[in-house]
């Protein structure tokens, strides 16, 4: 006779990040590193905006995650950001073990402020924190103006929303004053930006965010 026991593997797991993201904000915290990890959908612009901060900030540095390839990695470098790329393959998240691995490879006396880019979605990354001071959740426009209201936990599990890509809501027919509504319905306490990176439209508010 086999006996038959509940295993709550998905508790376990998110108990066991837990551990590892205290750790890991306590490592950043200790060599004053001011760290945000963005999460958000395919394409709405979560690089795009570290390009931006390592242009306004000294000492950027980040971590990246994608399930497969080099390419946000090489964009990063290219703009002299001290990087570690994480492919996750199959995983659609970043896990605070990756994260803590990750940064025995980063020049950490030289960094200021540490960007972790997670694999872009607005499901997987939802319960596993990496142990940033803020997380940040980037969606656009062109996803769609119901987009928010889709994806509630991510949204309470965040400090900062981005509505980015502001600069098409006209051409795509977005609501975008329903999409900051429902972000403030989900989590009252949360920063609801509205920006465009291609115009710089305001981005001047989330550089005071970072700082
Ligand atoms: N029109 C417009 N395009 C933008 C804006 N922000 C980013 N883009 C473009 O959107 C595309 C995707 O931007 P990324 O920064 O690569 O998006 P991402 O979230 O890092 O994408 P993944 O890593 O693949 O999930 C790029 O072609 C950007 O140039 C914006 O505000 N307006
Ligand atoms: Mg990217």
């Amino acid at each position: 006779m086999h006996e038959i026991e509940n295993v709550d593997v998905e508790t376990d797991l998110i108990e066991e990040n837990e551990k590892e993201a205290k750790e890991i904000n306590d490592f950043l915290g200790k060599n004053n590193i001011r760290s945000i990890d963005i999460v958000g959908a395919i394409g709405s612009g979560k690089t795009s905006l570290i390009e931006e901060f390592s242009c306004s900030f000294d000492n950027v540095g980040a971590i990246v995650g994608d399930v497969a390839g080099e390419d946000d990695y090489n964009r990063l470098v290219e703009n002299d950001v001290p990087t570690v790329n994480l492919n996750t393959g199959k995983e659609c998240h970043l896990d605070a073990h990756l994260v803590k691995h990750a940064l025995s490879d980063l020049p950490i006396e030289e960094i200021d402020y540490l960007f972790f880019e997670n694999v872009g979605n607005l499901v997987c990354p939802a319960d596993f924190m990496l142990g940033a001071d803020e997380r940040w959740i980037v969606v656009s426009v062109t996803e769609g103006d119901d987009v928010v209201n889709k994806h509630p936990i991510i949204f309470k599990n965040s400090d900062v929303t981005v509505i980015n890509k502001i600069d098409l809501a006209e051409a795509i027919g977005a609501d975008l004053e329903k999409m900051v509504e429902d972000a403030r319905e989900i989590n009252p306490d949360m920063d609801v930006i509205k920006t465009s990176i291609k115009t710089g439209e305001g981005l001047d508010r989330l550089k005071i965010i970072v700082e």
